[in-house]
């Protein structure tokens, strides 16, 4: 079947780029382009050019794998946005991109597309660990030897940092301005984590480069936001059957979008208030209150979940009793927040819940069970060590931790293995092989400090409620194990 492409654009029914995009300039590069920022940024950046500023094409990267490359440059960079409600579905073409370059193939390429004096803005969704900063610290992993590599030859990068520093260096030769870099992922105090990364790389190559961004550049904090499961073949299929043309690029998410961004900039940027982007001095409340209770209660429910045989999020929250888990976990990590003006923290529960709900987004528990370690400690672990300090319960949350260890051991509650996809696995397996009783396993886990601070690692209430919660999932399953939190 014929590929969507310009020339095909004209068959398909959804809503299509209705500006020039032979005179759009790529003002931006994406690093990471996966599903997350084809349904989240590039909305926004195809919105700004619909709007008339023709300043905003993104240029996409892959760092790894060449199959969103090969998804989207024979579709001259279009895809379609698939949004689904329900019974409900908006299709709309997605005019921004400008095609996709490969990192590992050819890094010189991107470090010079990042260097070209129209790009302004460097937008980054390469996941948590692919900041390489120790999950726990915040630290550069030094070594770690792909960025050690980069820190011998920053010429031909491997890391996100690293092309970072590599495209900096090269726009201060040539005496242009920094770019604004925009990290997207879920991390807390992602902009300043990645510019104290790309500062400590930059230090060790070259310090007036370091100092030179330190000054001139800009890193603002965001919180994003936008529930995107992964596509799968069936939805390419489905989506081919209704516009006729296929469409091996397209993403699916919910109708929720959310961006949040702190108002520092290095140099010129779209008119994101007009496009709907909130723009504000103070991001860390709604990214504490995003990762706390969305993020949490994401991956809580997605640990007990697939451990009990939930395949889907909706599927789980069906379940009344990991629906009451869920409210239990935000009754906990609620008290934790400073909310921001103009979040409703229970308006906010609500509107969660029923994103959660959404059946038709199909969003695999054990897709969000992915990489807890680099997740844990911003989604539930933070609220944790501050309810203890504060002499508060924390029956809900250790749950969510003891379920991670339990996912841990690569097998569910009806016997079926798995494989752990999670950059520490190999060490989790080998501190669980060393560990004969759920009290040796927790205890052993527990010294993973890239993922528990030592401190709490140490503290008694703590180690005494996640002990109590692991020993609970052994004896009575995820789902009765959660009942007895929620009573
Ligand atoms: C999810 C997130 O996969 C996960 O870990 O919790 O990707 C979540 O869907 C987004 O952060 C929603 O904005």
């Amino acid at each position: 079947m014929t590929r969507l492409s310009d020339a095909t654009l004209a068959a398909t029914p959804a809503a299509k780029p209705a500006y020039d995009r032979a005179a759009v300039k790529t003002g931006v590069v994406h690093l990471g382009i996966g599903a997350f920022h084809r349904a989240h940024q590039a909305v926004v950046f195809d919105d700004a050019l619909a709007s008339g500023d023709l300043r905003w094409g993104v240029l996409g990267a892959s760092l790894r794998s060449p199959g969103v490359r090969d998804q989207l440059n024979p579709q001259d960079g279009l895809y379609t946005l698939v949004v689904r409600d329900g019974a409900d579905e908006h299709l709309r073409v997605i005019g921004a991109g400008q095609g996709v370059l490969v990192g590992p193939e050819d890094p010189a390429a991107l470090v010079a597309a990042m260097a070209h004096p129209d790009v302004h803005i460097v937008t980054l969704t390469v996941t948590e660990k692919g900041y390489r900063l120790d999950p726990a610290t915040g630290d550069v992993m030094v070594e770690d030897p792909e960025v050690a590599a980069d820190l011998a030859d920053i010429s031909a990068p491997r890391t996100a940092p690293g092309f970072v520093v590599a495209a900096l260096r090269a726009r201060k030769a040539v005496g242009l301005a920094p770019f604004t870099v925009i990290s997207c992922d879920n991390l807390p105090h992602n902009g300043a984590r990645i510019r104290a990364g790309v500062l400590e790389m930059a230090k060790r190559i070259d310090p007036e480069l370091a100092d030179w961004v330190a000054a001139e550049g800009a890193f603002p904090q965001t919180m994003i936001d936008r529930i995107v499961p992964a596509t799968i073949p069936e939805d390419i299929d489905k989506l081919a059957g209704r516009i006729g043309v296929r469409d091996e690029g397209m993403v699916k998410a919910e109708p929720f979008t959310q961006w949040v961004i702190e108002d520092r900039f290095a140099g010129p940027r779209p008119d994101f208030a007009a496009l709907g982007v909130q723009l504000t001095d103070a991001v860390a409340p709604w990214e504490d209150a995003k990762l706390r209770l969305l993020n949490g209660a994401h991956s809580a429910v997605s640990y007990l979940g697939a451990l009990s045989g939930h395949e889907h999020v909706h599927e789980a929250v069906a379940n009344p009793v990991l629906k009451a888990f869920v409210e239990a976990l935000w009754d906990e990590a609620e008290t934790t927040l400073n909310p921001p003006p103009g979040l409703d923290i229970a308006a906010y529960r609500e509107e969660l819940m029923a994103r959660f709900s959404n059946s038709a987004l199909m969003h695999r528990t054990r897709q969000i069970a992915m990489d807890g370690s680099q997740k844990l400690p911003q989604r539930l672990l933070a609220g944790t060590a501050e309810r203890l300090a504060a002499g508060q319960s924390i029956e809900a949350l250790a749950l969510g931790v003891a379920a991670w260890m339990k996912w841990q051991s690569g097998v569910t509650e009806t016997g079926e293995t798995f494989v752990v996809d999670d950059p520490l696995a190999a060490k989790t397996a080998e501190l669980l092989a060393g560990a004969d009783t759920d009290e040796a396993r927790v205890a052993a886990l527990l010294t993973l400090s890239a993922v528990f601070p030592p401190a709490l690692a140490a503290d008694p209430a703590f180690v005494k409620a996640v002990t109590a919660a692991y020993l609970s999932l052994s004896t009575h399953g995820a789902v009765e194990a959660a009942r007895l939190v929620t009573e």
